[in-house]
């Protein structure tokens, strides 16, 4: 501590351009592509590091995370099923629930379970699952109707303590192959801010974000956002769909995944990475900005976060990007002096529920790699 002078000294940091043309044509190519794809068929691609410093992500550069074949489902066939646990069923088309519910935007991050996964079978490996970097998370503006209001439409009886979600796209990795759901419970699905989204920034749901209309589930794993929903029932718990009741879910090292083994995932927890520089990139000596963002879940807003610059001996306050909306990542800059040599930095953030990151990633290994919440640390050489 004490070294907050640093901070008025305006900061000799290279632009973009210097360090992209010191790069080799691959790294370049790899630098500027919108996004970074894990696999094609399904499609799962992340962020790329250079978009992850955006507040609202480039459209294209959103990350997306497939189970099956994107479906191509036209608006004007689209239909919502609401049943179970309801006074009457409902369907509708995307007509009637613009017109039968007042729009609601809410911006919103969303985040993979597997984000951050790749330190985790750095640890130990992690069979069959993708090995995302720090970007498997984005943010939009998404516009639709309050879950809430549609339910209140259906009469939502006193027995139902979770709300299912289907879609129709089917994944193969499934036992037994079947299509991807999921479900919250009650509390989340009558709160404020639960979306049946239809426009991400302004613009119409790209298909593969769940075109023509997907759940949007702020402060929730990714997973529980479904896309293509097609049918939403009030039921007396949670979805019997294999993503809710094998995977998604929070195993203890030894644990093998099974129907209702382990815990199920919702709420994320406080986290926080550098996105510039990358891990085992190369920066000039002097002053250099380090990049980053971080987030809560559970409705719990960004308080503080710290940097250490000595591989977490002493910890610096970043500055924080001005208050952003309440389900959305705030972005933090420290502006640094790095002499010549190995380097190894370091971030933990702290969130208004009291909430730190642990500080290691292999205190939270667990056997699928989930919610990697660890303190985040890039090794790199100043030069
Ligand atoms: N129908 C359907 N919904 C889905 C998925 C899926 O495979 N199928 N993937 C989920 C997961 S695991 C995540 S992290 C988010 C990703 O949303 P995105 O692709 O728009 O980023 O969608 C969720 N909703
Ligand atoms: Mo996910």
């Amino acid at each position: 501590m004490g070294v907050y002078e640093c901070r008025e000294v305006s900061p000799e940091v290279p632009d973009e351009d210097t360090r992209l043309q010191s790069m080799t044509e691959e790294e370049r190519t790899m630098a500027e592509a919108p996004l970074i794809v894990h696999e094609d068929e399904p499609f799962n691609a992340e962020t790329p590091p250079h978009r992850l410093g955006d507040h609202i992500t480039e459209p294209g550069s959103f990350y997306v995370r497939g189970h099956g074949p994107v479906p191509r489902v036209d608006s004007d066939q689209w239909e919502l099923v609401v049943d179970g646990m309801v006074r009457t069923s409902l369907r509708l088309g995307l007509d009637g629930l613009q017109s039968r519910f007042a729009g609601h935007t809410v911006e919103a991050t969303l985040q993979c379970a597997g984000n951050r996964r790749a330190e985790l079978m750095a640890v130990r490996d992690i069979p069959g699952e993708a090995p995302w970097d720090v970007g498997a998370i984005s943010t939009a503006r998404w516009t639709g109707v309050r879950l809430r209001d549609v339910l209140d439409d259906a009469g939502i009886t006193d027995e139902a303590t979770h709300v299912a979600f289907d879609a129709p796209d089917l994944a193969s990795e499934a036992d037994p192959p079947q299509a991807f759901g999921g479900s919250i419970d009650r509390t989340k699905a009558m709160s404020d801010d639960v979306l049946l989204a239809w426009s991400m920034n302004d613009a119409p749901l790209p298909a593969v974000h769940g075109g023509p209309v997907r759940v949007v589930v702020p402060g929730y794993i990714g997973a529980r956002s479904v896309k293509w929903v097609q049918r939403i029932t009030a039921q007396d718990g949670p979805s019997d769909n294999h993503f809710q009741r094998v995977a998604y879910r929070m195993l203890a090292p030894g644990q093998e995944p099974g129907a209702d083994v382990g815990v199920e995932l919702d709420a994320t927890a406080v986290t926080s990475a550098i996105v510039l520089p990358t891990d085992r990139s190369a920066v000039h000596a002097g002053w250099t900005t380090i990049r980053g963002y971080a987030v809560s879940g559970h409705g719990e807003r960004i308080l503080a976060v710290e940097v250490s610059v000595d591989g977490g001996s002493t910890w610096r306050s970043a500055d924080l990007e001005t208050e952003s909306a309440l389900w959305s990542w705030r972005h933090w800059t420290l502006a640094t002096e790095l002499t010549p040599g190995a380097h190894t930095i370091v971030v933990r953030a702290r969130d208004t529920g009291g909430g730190q990151q642990p500080a290691d990633s292999a205190d939270v290994w667990n056997p699928k790699g989930y919610m990697n919440t660890a303190r985040h640390a890039v090794h790199i050489t100043a030069e």
